[in-house]
């Protein structure tokens, strides 16, 4: 599927997210500079100098059988495509939303509902030095000790995305699940996730991830926020 039509860019707006026009057609395309208030998910925020960053949001209309909070992962799983090919290193996905290479946060996704379609928002860090970027994050420049062009990974993930997306609409996770699977940042981790404690065996085909409570009790997590050891 092709993503990135129509596109409007900004130099600078609060939220890629609040820019999309959900009265327009599928694949429509937003992308800034700066946001003054970047969104993360519950209620926290992204934040990026202006010009450092890759920032913007897709508008997508999932079929009514498709589990749309899934679209975080699809999205990471796009990203993970795009920078593994741009930067030649390979990349981890930290359940639900967070793409991390060299064990630092480097980019993260957001799927919010709105109008009955999904808003699909992507930050990744290109260029940030070291100061600016948050306790524990990278960017693309510190960890690979170079700039990167925005526009140029803007057109390879509009591409990967469009590859995902369509898999994943006609086959659910399970069609992308090659992509998640072999990335999972947590798998074999000390975790604590809404207070279930254990190590992550694995995030399953239904997109949760599998905790092992010790001996082999394992349960499964829908949403949450994970703690783990580093
Ligand atoms: C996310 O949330 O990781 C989803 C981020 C989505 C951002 C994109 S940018 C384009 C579009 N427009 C928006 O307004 N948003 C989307 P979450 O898992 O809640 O992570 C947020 C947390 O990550 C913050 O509380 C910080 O601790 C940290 N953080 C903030 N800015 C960061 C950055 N640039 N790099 C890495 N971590 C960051």
């Amino acid at each position: 599927m092709t993503l990135g039509e129509p596109r409007l860019d900004v130099e600078s707006c609060e939220s890629t997210q609040l820019l999309v026009d959900t009265s327009l057609p599928e694949g429509a395309l937003v992308v800034a500079d700066h946001q003054t208030a970047g969104r993360g998910r519950l209620g926290r925020s992204w934040e990026a100098p202006p010009g450092t960053a890759l920032l913007c949001s897709v508008l997508l209309r999932p079929p009514p059988e498709r589990a749309a909070p899934e679209l975080s992962l699809v999205a990471g799983i796009a990203v993970a495509d795009t920078i593994e090919r741009s930067v030649d290193l390979s990349v981890q996905l930290k359940w639900p939303n967070d793409v991390m290479l060299r064990r630092r946060k480097v980019a993260g996704c957001l799927a919010e509902a709105r109008d009955g379609a999904v808003v699909l928002g992507i930050g990744i860090n290109v260029n940030q030095t070291r100061e600016q970027l948050p306790e524990g994050a990278g960017s693309l420049r510190t960890l690979t000790g170079r700039e990167w062009d925005s526009e140029t990974l803007l057109t390879s993930l509009l591409r990967d995305l469009g590859d995902r997306y369509a898999a994943w609409r006609a086959g659910g996770l399970d069609a992308v699940y090659e992509g998640l699977g072999p990335r999972d940042f947590l798998r074999g981790r000390r975790v604590n996730v809404n207070g279930t404690s254990g190590v992550v065996t694995k995030v399953d085909r239904a997109g949760r991830l599998e905790i092992d409570r010790g001996h082999g009790d394992l349960v499964t997590v829908e949403s949450g926020e994970v703690v783990y050891d580093r």
